[in-house]
């Protein structure tokens, strides 16, 4: 009988090239459809909604870059704006009126932070955000939170959610006891682990960082009353609050989640949506705080290309367009809020165990019982389960993030057709699974 021709022949064949010379065939593991038992496609462009790969397939996208495409691929205003500093070169190593510009957005966006220093990424925001935090405090413990993933830092990759929880990986290698031995992870939502945490070390510990809303162990929302917790105990302790919200700055409403929840954290971390797909990360704050930070300051951070014109430009793009059309927050919450009770409504017509939690146009279906409140409840879930569906998803053209412990993002781009496709794919990829475990 012939063999059904392979539909990803040629992903298949530029995955087997990429092995030979990047480790896993990607740069970064989050890609690597190691916890869905499939290889990853090879994606050739973007536009609007949509992902194309390298056999011709398209795909409604559900990732958006991991975040920052929050506008979706290709928007004009990004692209042109691209364009016009292509024209007049791509770095400098000097300071640029555009950084001054994109500086006084965020502030004005941000009103928790009077100061801020562009980055390269947001791993390079909280590994700055915590140097600053102990130059300001004069002390070394760091509090974070189980499930929680604030980026490759070495001290900051313990009990670390997204590709560290997804590989299975508890803790780095390469990471000496003594970085992480200043780590104190606690779990998330649990308002006596705090207290209990302060009450022991309180006076030594410099900072907590937290998302205010977790995407890293899938979407994750704080308690009623946790993040004011969070901001009266470290405030009672002289310790900082940072907010990691480098997903959830500008994608959960305008002013982030500080600005959803009314609280305003001592510093800031961003990324992602700022940079419009560019590599870019921020970290600001209090002015007191900043202006610790060299030259200043005696807590030195520096970057080649910080404040990159492409990325500072991609960036200023995307907050205008944000800021301009507020109504685009509203839109992608009422086609969000659709899309997650069309999924809900199918797992429970066939018969599946699924919890969907959503903050605005960031969210995840949890194959689990629920609820799912923090580390110990997300990692419960049924990850071979969650593996069945994204691939049946991605066969029908739809492209979730490859793992349970990741969030998905819809985009101002994303349309009604895309919302009701997505749920139809949703109904047929859930009743393969159904029928695939009844004759298991
Ligand atoms: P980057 O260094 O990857 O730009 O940002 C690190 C980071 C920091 N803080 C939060 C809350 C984050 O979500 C991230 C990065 N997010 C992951 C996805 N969950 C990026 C995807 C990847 O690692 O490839």
């Amino acid at each position: 009988m012939s063999q059904k021709p392979d539909q990803h022949a040629r992903s298949r064949e530029l995955f087997k090239q990429a092995r030979e010379k990047i480790p896993g065939g990607v740069n970064s593991p989050a890609r690597a459809f190691r916890a869905v038992g499939c290889d990853p496609v090879f994606i050739e462009s973007g536009s609007g909604s949509h992902l194309h790969d390298a056999d011709g397939h398209s795909y409604i996208d559900y990732i958006g870059s991991w975040g920052p495409l929050i506008l979706g691929h290709g928007h004009p205003e990004v692209t042109q704006a691209l364009h016009n500093v292509i024209e007049t070169g791509t770095s400098f190593g000097a300071p640029t009126e555009r950084e001054v510009e994109m500086a006084e957005l965020i502030c004005e966006l941000a009103p928790s932070i009077e100061m801020v220093r562009l980055v390269n990424s947001g791993t390079e925001a909280t590994m700055s955000a915590i140097r600053v935090a102990r130059g300001f405090t004069g002390r070394d413990l760091v509090v974070k939170f189980a499930g929680c993933y604030h980026g490759h830092v070495d001290s900051l990759l313990v009990k670390a959610g997204s590709g560290v929880a997804t590989l299975g990986i508890s803790d780095s290698g390469g990471v000496p006891a003594a970085f992480s031995s200043t780590t104190i992870p606690l779990p998330f939502n649990s308002f006596a682990a705090l207290e209990e945490c302060f009450a022991n070390h309180g006076g030594k510990i410099a900072c907590v960082i937290v998302e205010p809303v977790v995407g890293n162990m899938g979407c994750v929302p704080p308690r009623p009353g946790y993040l004011e917790a969070l901001r009266e105990i470290t405030a009672q302790h002289g310790a900082l609050l940072v907010f990691d919200e480098v997903m959830t700055g500008f994608r959960v409403s305008l002013g982030g989640a500080q600005g959803l929840y009314g609280i305003e954290p001592d510093l800031t971390t961003l990324g992602k949506v700022i940079g419009g797909g560019l590599p870019i990360g921020a970290y600001g704050g209090r002015r007191d705080v900043m202006s610790k930070v060299a030259p200043l300051g005696q807590v030195y951070q520096a970057g080649t290309l910080s404040g990159n014109p492409l990325a500072v430009a991609g960036g200023l793009a995307t907050l205008k367009v944000l800021k301009k059309a507020p109504e685009l927050y509203e839109q992608m919450e009422e086609k969000s809020g659709r899309l997650v009770e069309g999924v809900e409504r199918a797992a429970k017509d066939a018969g599946v165990a699924m919890t969907v939690n959503r903050v605005g146009s960031m969210f995840t279906f949890f194959f689990n019982d629920g609820p799912v409140t923090d580390w110990e409840s997300s990692s419960k879930s049924d990850t071979d389960r969650f593996a069945f569906f994204f691939r049946g998803m991605l066969d029908l053209g739809c492209y979730l993030p490859c793992s349970q412990f990741e969030a998905a993002f819809l985009s101002a781009a994303h349309t009604d057709e895309d919302v009701a496709g997505t749920i139809e794919a949703a109904e047929r990829a859930l009743a393969a699974l159904v029928s695939d475990s009844q004759n298991a």
